[in-house]
């Protein structure tokens, strides 16, 4: 048995040597709820050196396991891109989603079309998780005028809003009050979709988080607020200026539920997803789940990240990664063979192959284009 330091607190954890981090005690199921301890801690994982075993009853099909599977390799293998392309075909900062894929697919598993999200300045993974398709989201990076925003937006603009994807924000914490208006939307129309409002660990100390959160509670909107806890805002170390333990404890201020999970587990994000969203659908209001997950690279991709350790990111790729995490228990547990994986890396390869070549032939926009869509047409509001 191996045995591995956390190098921030310093407890030591058993490992079996075979990949498995041995388990942490794990404080129950997932439960909903409000009153003192809103926060019901699901799972916990500290970054780098914990793996929980995934403690909720529903088995997935192997072709659900295939879907989230493909999601997770979809946005990595996109961010890996990205990152081959940056500074050549693609201009301008990206900031990717390597490493907290489990949350973007685990949430909008539990989704449709019809339902939105917000997204955030690193919004790769929550566009593609959402449905939008590799070709027109890269050629957005790549600035052409077949890319969801015309080539006008890039990085921090991706948006379609045809898949329920009202855009990516390059406003820390601008999401939180268009996610709330779009519930409020909802509502008016007595519809039975959901706005899911993905934000950051960070973000989650601006103002607009509390106004929003305590809108929406006053008025039950179906909105949940999805934190992805990566342990860092920019170079600030999340443990660095929280002031209750879990994130998800915020929700106690507002009278709704709090839950917090292991945000490199894909199935406990889905599972405690879709009981917030359920009960969302239902017009039983908000809820805040605290994805506790992990940036592997830098804030942006050229960040030359002094402030923190190398071991901690060692650390998670050895124990941590979501989709290695992930592969290994589907594998382990039968649900698919090597060959259903094979295949929709294959099925992935012809994606990006197509895509690439989709977005070097398309055309840039053209000069005077550029004040196109910049104003909207005249809208009456009371037709
Ligand atoms: C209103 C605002 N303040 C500051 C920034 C600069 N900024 C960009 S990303 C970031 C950190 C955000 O951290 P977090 O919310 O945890 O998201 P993460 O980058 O970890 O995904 C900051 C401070 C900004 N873009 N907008
Ligand atoms: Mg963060």
């Amino acid at each position: 048995m191996a045995s591995v330091k956390d190098g921030r607190t310093g407890r030591q954890t058993d490992h079996a040597g075979d990949g498995h981090a041995a388990t942490i005690p794990v404080q129950g199921p997932a439960q909903v709820g409000t009153g003192p301890r809103a926060a019901h801690i699901q799972q916990e994982t500290n970054q780098g050196t914990y793996e929980s075993p995934h403690i909720m009853s529903t088995p997935l099909t192997t072709q659900q396991a295939v879907d989230l599977y493909t999601t997770m390799r979809k946005i990595r293998r996109f961010e890996e891109t990205v990152k081959a392309h940056i500074g050549k075909e693609i201009v301008g900062p990206a900031h990717l989603y390597i490493g907290e894929e489990a949350v973007a697919t685990g949430v909008c598993s539990n989704l449709t079309h019809h339902d939105y999200v917000t997204s955030t300045h690193r919004g790769h993974g929550h566009t593609l998780a959402k449905g939008a398709r590799v070709d027109r989201s890269l050629a957005e990076l790549y600035g052409r005028t077949t890319g969801y925003c015309k080539g006008k937006g890039g990085s921090m603009h991706l948006a379609d809003f045809s898949v329920g994807m009202l855009g990516a924000n390059g406003v820390v914490g601008g999401g939180f009050n268009i996610a709330t208006g779009a519930a409020l939307a909802i509502k008016q129309r007595h519809g039975s979709d959901v706005a899911v409002c993905f934000f950051g660990d960070g973000a989650s100390s601006r103002g607009t988080f509390h106004e929003a959160v305590n809108l929406a509670a006053s008025w039950k909107l179906p909105v949940i607020y999805v934190c992805e806890n990566n342990a860092w805002a920019s170079t600030t170390r999340f443990d660095d200026i929280k002031n209750v333990d879990y994130l998800s404890e915020r929700a106690q201020g507002y009278g709704i539920p709090g839950v917090t999970v292991d945000g490199n587990d894909v199935e406990s994000v889905r599972d405690a997803s879709a009981k917030l969203i359920d009960r969302a659908r239902r017009g039983d209001g908000p809820s805040i789940l605290e994805c506790k997950t992990y940036r592997r690279d830098g804030h942006f991709i050229t960040d030359p990240q002094k402030y923190r350790s190398q071991e901690e990111v060692e650390e998670w790729k050895l124990y941590n990664d979501p989709i290695d995490r992930f592969r290994r228990k589907i594998l382990l547990e039968g649900v698919v063979t090597q060959d259903d994986l094979d295949a929709a890396e294959e099925r992935l390869d012809q994606e990006f192959a197509q895509a690439l070549e989709f977005a070097v032939n398309s055309p840039f926009p053209k000069a005077e284009d550029a004040l196109d869509d910049v104003f909207s047409g005249e809208v009456n509001l009371y037709e």
